[in-house]
């Protein structure tokens, strides 16, 4: 028996312009903070960088043909600002004729283009300016995303802000492990205000320009918390891990601004709240049409019996509580598969904010695949896949407004800090030959389409 989603369900697969396009100098392309942090020894494994990527900059055509020849109706990419703006501010028209030819050849295809305009890859002369810790930076991205509405807007109606905010303020200035790899909590909370300020005026600009149909997203990537124990100790370990991870992009853009036991929880950095000025928060509530909804994994929370001690939790600021390790099946990354955390995500984010609509903007699973003559058989990849997709139908069985799932993702690519070593593509990429081969995942992928169900 089928079990059926909803007509006009989305489905598509999912890319970001850094961990694909390679080709980093053409066209006039400025240096993005990847491209520093790359360069830069010790930083990402094996010393691998997105100069080549998937060659995706010169084969985005061979790769839209790969889309079409497995029915997927629709296709997220990012675009890259320092192809656009080399500098941050002023427009390469080379850089931005990239994207009208990708966009063009996705609409010849019948394939419907989901924008993203960014996907962590700030331009190198604005991180010299301060990076997203300097609040400059929210009026230059809405000047940006403009200038690409204005160039596109006739032709893309879906358009994602930013992704991942979370990853991009804390992971990028708190714990330093991605670009421009700073280690500043302080920092980091302030770039993550700005990045939704900037999200906020890009909201504003894209809506100003008008256009039919358009609709304006961000994505934010969540984590449930689950706890062995169920004591005060324990709830209150996890609600700061949950309200840092999960509320803090959240709330604010649903008009609620930070939680305020949260502000507690992070007062002792003493940045946050001053970096709120007023009209903030109007600025950040835009309506949104979407929200893109990224889960991976859940996270194990303990609380510690001295506030003070060491903690391996990555997120800035958080004190008295830790992180623990994943259990059961892994992905090679490490990542734990719980599907039915994915289930209860949007079940809560459904109850959380119930006039919003979901979409599923990435899930996936990376694997150590291999290809044996000609084929690649991902079966864990395949049981990922059916197990997740399964829970996300099981949500909307229980009332969950969810219009869509992309998958993460259509290629094996960069990624980040990992280098080329995980592979979460529905296609395999030769990294040396640029040779593409159709995974078992991908067939896998291509029926559940044609079905519209499982
Ligand atoms: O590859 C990343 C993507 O860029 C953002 N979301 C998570 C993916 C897997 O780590």
């Amino acid at each position: 028996m089928t079990r059926e989603f909803p007509a006009g369900f989305r489905w598509g697969t999912a890319t970001a312009a850094y961990q694909v396009e390679g080709s980093t100098t053409a066209d006039g392309r400025g240096p993005s903070i990847w491209d520093t942090f790359a360069a830069q020894p010790g930083r990402v494994l094996d010393g691998a960088t997105g100069e080549r990527a998937c060659e995706h900059y010169l084969r985005y055509a061979e790769d839209i043909g790969l889309l079409n020849e497995l029915g997927i109706p629709h296709y997220r990419f990012s675009v890259a600002w320092s192809r656009v703006m080399p500098d941050g501010r002023t427009i390469e028209p080379r850089g931005l004729a990239f994207y009208d030819r990708l966009v063009d050849k996705l609409l010849e295809r019948g394939i419907t283009p989901m924008l993203t305009l960014y996907h962590w890859d700030l331009p190198q002369a604005l991180q010299d300016a301060g990076g997203w810790p300097n609040r400059d930076l929210a009026g230059y991205f809405a000047d940006y995303a403009q200038t690409v509405h204005k160039a596109l807007g006739d032709r893309v109606r879906q358009w994602t802000t930013i992704n991942e905010p979370f990853c991009a303020a804390f992971i990028g200035y708190g714990n330093g492990d991605h670009a421009p790899g700073i280690q500043d909590e302080g920092a980091a909370l302030v770039a993550a205000h700005n990045l939704l300020l900037a999200h906020g005026h890009a909201t504003r600009a894209i809506r100003a320009n008008g256009g039919d149909g358009q609709e304006v997203s961000i994505v934010l990537n969540f984590s449930p918390v689950l706890t062995d124990v169920d004591d005060s100790a324990h709830r209150e370990a996890a609600r700061k891990f949950d309200f840092l991870h999960n509320r803090f992009f959240l709330d604010p853009l649903l008009g609620r601004g930070y939680p305020a036991a949260l502000l507690e929880d992070l007062a002792h950095l003493g940045t946050l709240e001053p970096a709120i000025a007023d009209g903030d928060l109007d600025l950040i509530a835009q309506p949104l049409d979407l929200l893109g909804v990224n889960y991976y994994a859940p996270t194990r929370a303990v609380p510690l019996d001295a506030p003070e001690a060491d903690s391996n939790c990555p997120l800035p600021g958080l004190r008295g509580m830790d992180v623990q390790p994943p259990r059961g099946d892994v992905t090679s990354f490490g990542w734990e598969q719980r599907p039915e955390s994915f289930t209860d995500l949007l079940l809560w984010l459904h109850e959380h904010c119930p006039e919003l609509p979901l979409v599923v903007a990435e899930n996936g699973a990376a694997f150590a695949d291999e290809v044996v003559d000609g084929r690649v058989h991902d079966e864990k990849r395949v049981r990922y896949f059916a197990e997740h997709i399964g829970a996300v139908h099981d949500a909307i069985e229980r009332g969950a407004d969810v219009r869509g799932y992309l998958a993460w993702s259509l290629l094996d690519n960069f990624e980040w800090a990992r280098g080329y070593t995980q592979r979460f593509g529905i296609v395999h990429v030769d990294f040396e030959t640029q040779e593409r081969v159709l995974k078992d995942s991908a067939r896998f992928f291509a029926d559940v389409v044609a079905r519209n169900g499982l």
